[in-house]
């Protein structure tokens, strides 16, 4: 099927911002940045990535007639809490698996942020001790059978809805909204920096670069950031959902091994724990462009857009699209960064 003949349900308000930013582009004196704002992309409950992921996903959770959604993430996770709130605008239950990914040990990490608003929301959210790993999780199949026991009709998406079938449809069809935006903007983006874990963001843009690629004869490069600190098996995950999310738009060939890019740097020791260059990444842009970022995901793949520009492995002539996946919720858990 080719993109465009995917159902999809609305949830965002329609194209995410792409904003320039003059005084990091200025500080940084080499290639030109801009951000695309996913974390405004949405009303609900903050927006971001994984709200355009579960545009494509929601037809089929309508077609299924599931009253539960059901997922996994970390204690901080961005995911299940866009889950809930589309749970929430369904109308339907959500079960969520919250595993202890980040060993974070502040007695609000599983209080504020990410999870109050989850649990505002009115989904069931329950901690579980389980570590980071972005494969299929036990602890999520448990979830799913307790719902199913208790009478209930589980529909599952697993963490990121990077596993899902149709995950990386939403970020395949990022990569035409890019295409439209610059043509209203008059700039070619050549590259484009996003950050990666559980990988069907960065898949579905490659598929759809990909895609967009062979149609305008357009190759821009996608860099990932890495922020799993586990890169052998986020590339295996990578090169799989992309190979999957290509084959699902009708690419109709292979993607080459220059399509993937996947940069380990400045990921740190652990998931969810900033080092030195993700805690400087976020002073800078909070500072020169009230540009707010969090330190497991956006901090790292801005600390890795710093080094690259300045260290112009990417070209000063570069137009450099950042993706702003959206992140800043789980802040209030790393409120002792900055007292
Ligand atoms: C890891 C999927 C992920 C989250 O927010 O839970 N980005």
């Amino acid at each position: 099927m080719k993109l465009s003949d995917f159902p999809r349900h609305q949830l965002t308000f329609g194209p995410s911002p792409i904003q320039a930013l003059p005084r990091l582009t200025r500080h940084l004196g080499s290639a030109t940045v801009w951000a695309k704002r996913e974390d405004c992309n949405s009303g609900l409950a903050f927006g971001g990535n994984k709200v355009r992921k579960l545009e494509y996903i929601v037809p089929d959770v309508l077609a299924s007639g599931a009253d539960t959604l059901v997922s996994i993430g970390g204690y901080q996770s961005n995911h299940t809490r866009q889950v809930a709130a589309v749970a929430a605008h369904l109308g339907l239950k959500c079960r969520l698996v919250q595993e202890k990914w980040v060993p974070w040990e502040d007695p609000m990490n599983d209080k504020v942020g990410n999870i109050l608003l989850s649990r505002m929301m009115g989904a069931d959210s329950r901690l579980d001790p389980h570590g980071f790993d972005i494969g299929i999780r036990d602890s999520w199949k448990q979830a799913l059978a307790e719902v199913e026991e208790a009478g209930g009709k589980p529909y599952p998406i697993p963490a990121g809805a990077s596993e899902h079938d149709l995950g990386g449809l939403g970020f395949a069809n990022w990569a035409f909204e890019v295409a439209k935006q610059e043509r209203a903007l008059g700039v070619t983006f050549d590259t484009i920096i996003v950050c990666t874990v559980t990988c069907s963001t960065h898949a579905g843009m490659i598929a759809g670069f990909a895609a967009l690629e062979d149609l305008t004869g357009v190759r821009r490069r996608v860099i990932g950031i890495d922020a799993s600190a586990t890169l052998e098996q986020t590339r295996a995950q990578l090169e799989r959902i992309a190979r999957h999310t290509a084959e699902k738009i009708e690419l109709g060939r292979e993607l080459r091994d220059d399509e993937f890019t996947l940069l380990p740097e400045w990921a740190g020791d652990l998931y969810g724990v900033p080092v030195d260059s993700t805690m400087a990444a976020m002073n800078l842009g909070a500072e020169l462009e009230a540009f707010i970022t969090d330190p497991v995901y956006e901090g790292k793949s801005l600390a890795g857009l710093i080094d690259l520009v300045k260290s112009k492995a990417i070209p000063a002539e570069s137009q450099v699209l950042y993706a702003h996946l959206g992140g800043q919720p789980a802040l209030n858990a790393y409120h002792r960064l900055w007292s």
